[in-house]
């Protein structure tokens, strides 16, 4: 193996063909109503692999206006909460016989491992619909106990109408996330994927309707933010939001949906999740995690552990690690066996990291490996690690989105606990240490929606994610996501016999 000619190498055919390009609606897949398409490319060579309808304002209104039919005349929503489930449960069986076509479209699509995606990101997706299909049946109601003589119940009743816009870094699980708990608590949904990535999404939606889901429960749109996307936040006739994708975005989406009919909005934004190594922690073993936390996926993860705290006693020796475990990554095409790394997903993302990477250097941050592109063709980076990063440096402020690591220095914890915690962000963060007390004094001290003890990125259908801060509102996963989707009603009765 060697960086220089990994990605020049002559890219491996994907063994899947391309069957949907569509949009979804009302069960159909239709031309876009202006008839314009768009193409999604390869990040591996930037040629086009496809060309996809393109939705727009009345691609939305037409989406939505069927999955308000189906919400208003059903089934779905009325339906047995049993079957509701029976429909998730086919689907999940459905995405699991067709696992590797799917894990293939979304390598072609979003340049990650094959390996990843068939190992980690389908297995995980199925597990989603498992659970979510278990809580189908189990969304109870409550009684309140009120001070006059009246019986009241509390419905818990699904909310409507759901807009979900969601981002390219995991379109599998995106959708996942977004449509298991909205389809579980029986509302119907209206998803726009990202431009970058529109396949998977229309290849899942095929399965669900095969697995006997009604038409309308769930449309899909191919589309841009500022057209797509905004037709969809600020249409007057969805219910509920829910986003991810960048911290900008989510603040323009907010102020439409309050600009439109005040709906909802659950957001799942950025991060700049600190990675913390104790002076007693395993070396060894943090040096893979923290290598893991930040380089997984092509560091285009929201969680990312980008910023690497190492305690100064330790820090010679973890810094001499993490460059060498980053000089024996594996870049390369994703399709091959043993690669740990693919391209970025497009030319934005790719220009976008390489700026970061120059702004550390002139930063005088020590580049200690990596720092380029790798080939000519395709959004291959070096996988890169600073040392000497300092708090107030771009590098450490924001977030890159991409395979640089950057090693900061501390001395003790109330010092690590502020400098952690002294960011706009607060999705997740990594503690790695033997020590109980440590833990919990980190645990409790970081303002953060997750923090991974000698573990990261353990994403349980049952646990939920989402941010602190400008990281977003509300959680996804779990309990919590149904929550999202579900109106409160109070029904109030009087009683004949108070003493009953
Ligand atoms: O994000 P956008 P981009 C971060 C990451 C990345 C940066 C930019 O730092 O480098 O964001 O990526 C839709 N109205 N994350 O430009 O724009 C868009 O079509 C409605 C973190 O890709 O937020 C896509 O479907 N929708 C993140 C989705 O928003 C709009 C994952 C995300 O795109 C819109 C991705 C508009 N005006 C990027 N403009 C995470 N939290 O995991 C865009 N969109």
């Amino acid at each position: 193996f060697s960086t220089a000619t990994a990605a020049v190498e002559e890219p491996i055919s994907p063994p899947v063909q391309i069957n949907y390009t569509k949009l979804l609606i009302n069960g159909q897949f239709v031309d876009s109503a202006s008839g314009k398409t768009f193409p999604t490319l390869d990040p591996r060579t930037g040629e086009v692999i496809a060309h996809v309808a393109e939705g727009d304002t009345e691609d939305i209104n037409r989406a939505v206006s069927a999955a308000r039919k189906a919400f208003d005349e059903g089934p779905w929503p009325k339906m047995p909460a049993y079957e509701r489930a029976r429909v998730l449960l086919r689907f999940a069986d459905l995405v699991e016989k067709h696992s590797d076509e799917l894990a293939a479209l979304e390598t072609w699509d979003n340049g990650k491992t094959y390996e990843q995606a068939a190992t980690a990101e389908l297995p995980t997706f199925v597990r989603l619909f498992h659970y979510y299909a278990g809580w189908a049946d189990k969304i109870h109601g409550l009684t309140a106990p009120a001070d006059g003589p009246h019986h009241v119940q509390i419905l818990h009743e699904p909310i409507g109408v759901a807009g979900q816009i969601i981002p390219w870094n995991f379109p599998l699980l995106m959708f996942a996330w977004k449509i298991g708990p909205a389809l579980a608590t029986g509302n119907t949904v209206v998803l726009k994927t990202a431009e970058q990535t529109p396949l998977t999404a229309l290849y899942v939606a095929k399965l669900f309707h095969e697995a006997g889901l009604p038409p309308g429960v769930l449309n899909v749109i191919s589309g841009y933010g500022p057209t797509a996307g905004a037709a969809l936040a600020s249409h007057m006739d969805v219910d509920k939001l829910a986003f991810t994708g960048s911290t900008d975005t989510g603040k323009i989406v907010l102020e439409l949906a309050a600009k439109s009919n005040l709906k909802p909005v659950t957001l799942e934004l950025g991060g700049k999740s600190p990675f913390i190594v104790c002076e007693d922690a395993d070396i060894d073993k943090a040096v893979e995690e923290a290598h893991f936390a930040l380089f997984f996926n092509q560091g285009q993860c929201c969680c990312a552990g980008s910023r690497t705290f190492v305690h100064e006693r330790v820090y010679d020796e973890f810094l001499e690690k993490a460059k060498a475990r980053a000089l024996r990554r594996t870049v390369g095409d994703p399709f091959r066996k043993g690669v740990e790394q693919g391209p970025q997903i497009d030319s934005e993302q790719f220009d976008k990291v390489l700026r970061y990477i120059k702004s550390g250097v002139d930063s005088n941050a020590t580049l200690e490996c990596g720092g380029e592109r790798i080939g000519s063709k395709g959004f291959f980076i070096q996988p890169t690690v600073f040392s000497n990063v300092q708090d107030n440096m771009l590098i450490a402020k924001d977030e890159i989105f991409g395979p640089v690591q950057s090693i900061l220095k501390f001395k003790d914890l109330d010092e690590v606990i502020k400098r952690a915690n002294a960011t706009r962000y607060g999705l997740a963060a990594g503690v790695y240490t033997k020590n109980i007390d440590t833990a919990n004094t980190l645990s409790r001290g970081l303002r953060a929606g997750t923090v991974w003890i000698n573990c990261f990125d353990v994403f349980d259908a049952a646990i939920p994610f989402g941010g602190y801060k400008m990281s977003g509102h509300g959680r996804e996963k779990g309990f919590y996501s149904l929550q999202n989707y579900l109106q409160v009603k109070a029904v109030v009765t009087p009683l004949k016999n108070p003493a009953w």
